[in-house]
C-alpha cells in the first residue's frame, strides 16, 4: 500500500575519517569503513508522493534533467522494487548546501531522499535500513541518516546488509564546532566516485586500506573519550593521507587551490599558540576545521583573512534524518 505525501530532511556530514574507495561500485560498499560528524543547518529537504501520472523530479526549484534526475530516479526505481510497487513518483529536494562545493550535499540528499521515498512508497524502515538505503544512492549518506558523530562499517557480506552506519556520539552528548572555509564554489572537476577510480591506480592506496582500522579505532576510543586534540590528529591525518593518495595517482588528483593550502597553514600557525583546531579536507578545495566552541570564533576570523576565502560558516553538531507526514 502506498504511503502519503513525505517530506523528510537529513543534514550533510563531514568524515573525520574518510570513505575513499569501494570494494563494490554498484552496491556502494565501501573499501573501508569511515567516522563522521553531522553538521547542523546544512541539509536537503526531500518531499515524495506515489501515484502521479509520471516520474518527476524538482531540484531546488528546477525541473531536474540529466545525470542529476537519472541519478534520483534510479533511486525512487530502488525503492519502487524493494515495496513491489509500479506507482509513477514525484520527487522534490531542496538543498541549503552549494552543489559540487566539497561540501558532500549528496549525503543529505540520498538520507532525506531514502527516509522521504521510502515512507511515501509504503514502506517503514527502521534507521539501519535506511542506512543501507541511503548508500544505495551515495556512499557517504549512510552516515547522514543518523546525527552526531557516526561510524559507517565497512561490513564483509557481498550483498552489503551489514555497510551500515551507527550512532557514536548523540549531537547533543559532546559540543564541538566545525569551521568551514570556502575557496570556491565553481562546480569541482573530478567527482567523488571519479576520484575513488583515480585512487586505486596509486602506489599509496593499499597503505591506505592496511592502515584504516588502526586510524578507525583510534577515532572511536578519542570520540568516546571526548578527546580533541586525539579526534583531531588522526582526523588530519586521515585527510592528508587521503589526498596524498591522489597526487601519487595517474592521472594525478588535486583538489586543493592556494588558498586550501593558505588556511592549513593558517590553523597549523594557530595551533602554535594553543587554539585547538585540526583541519580536514573533502574532495574539494574547502577546509573545515574541528575545534572546541571556545575556539571557532578565533578560528573563524582568522580564515576569513586568509585571500582566496569566500565565507566561513560556524557548524554545530547536527540532527539525524527526520520525516514528517503531510494530512
Ligand atoms: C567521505 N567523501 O568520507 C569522503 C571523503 C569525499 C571525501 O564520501 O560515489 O559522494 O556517491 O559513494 O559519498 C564523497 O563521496 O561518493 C565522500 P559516492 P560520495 O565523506
Amino acid at each position: 500500500m502506498l504511503g502519503a505525501e513525505t517530506t523528510a530532511r537529513a543534514n550533510v556530514n563531514v568524515a573525520l575519517v574518510k570513505y575513499w574507495g569501494k570494494r563494490d561500485p554498484a552496491l556502494n560498499l565501501p573499501a573501508t569503513g569511515s567516522i563522521s560528524l553531522t553538521l547542523e543547518g546544512l541539509g536537503v529537504e526531500a518531499t515524495c508522493v506515489f501515484g502521479v501520472e509520471s516520474d518527476r523530479c524538482t531540484i531546488d526549484g528546477d525541473a531536474a534533467v540529466g545525470p542529476d534526475a537519472d541519478r534520483v530516479l534510479r533511486f525512487v526505481d530502488l525503492v519502487r522494487s524493494e515495496a513491489r510497487i509500479e506507482a509513477r513518483a514525484r520527487v522534490v529536494t531542496t538543498s541549503s548546501v552549494p552543489k559540487g562545493v566539497g561540501l558532500a550535499s549528496s549525503a543529505a540528499a540520498f538520507a532525506s531522499l531514502a527516509v522521504a521515498v521510502s515512507r511515501a512508497a509504503g514502506l517503514r524502515l527502521e534507521a539501519p535500513a535506511l542506512s543501507a538505503l541511503a548508500r544505495r544512492g551515495s556512499g557517504s549518506a549512510a552516515r547522514s541518516i543518523y546525527g552526531g558523530f557516526v561510524e559507517w562499517h565497512r561490513g564483509e557480506r557481498a550483498d552489503g546488509r551489514d555497510s551500515i552506519a551507527e550512532p557514536l556520539l548523540a549531537p547533543g552528548d559532546w559540543d564541538v564546532r566545525m569551521v568551514v572555509a570556502v575557496t570556491s564554489t565553481a562546480r569541482k572537476a573530478v567527482s567523488s566516485s571519479d576520484g575513488m577510480r583515480r585512487a586505486a591506480t596509486s602506489p599509496l592506496y593499499p597503505a591506505w586500506v592496511e592502515t584504516a582500522e588502526r586510524d578507525l579505532a583510534e577515532a572511536r576510543r578519542a570520540i568516546a573519550a571526548r578527546d580533541l586534540d586525539a579526534v583531531g590528529q588522526v582526523a588530519e591525518h586521515s585527510a592528508l593521507k587521503m589526498h596524498a593518495i591522489g597526487l601519487a595517482a595517474r592521472p594525478p588528483l588535486l583538489y586543493w587551490r592556494g588558498a586550501t593550502v593558505d588556511c592549513v597553514h593558517r590553523v597549523w600557525a594557530l595551533r602554535e599558540e594553543g587554539v585547538r583546531g585540526y583541519v580536514t579536507i573533502d574532495a574539494g578545495p574547502q577546509v573545515k576545521v574541528l575545534c572546541a566552541p571556545s575556539d571557532a570564533e578565533r578560528i573563524a576570523g582568522a580564515l576569513r583573512g586568509v585571500p582566496g576565502v569566500e565565507r566561513v560558516l560556524t557548524c554545530l553538531p547536527g540532527r539525524g534524518a527526520e520525516t514528517r507526514e503531510c494530512p
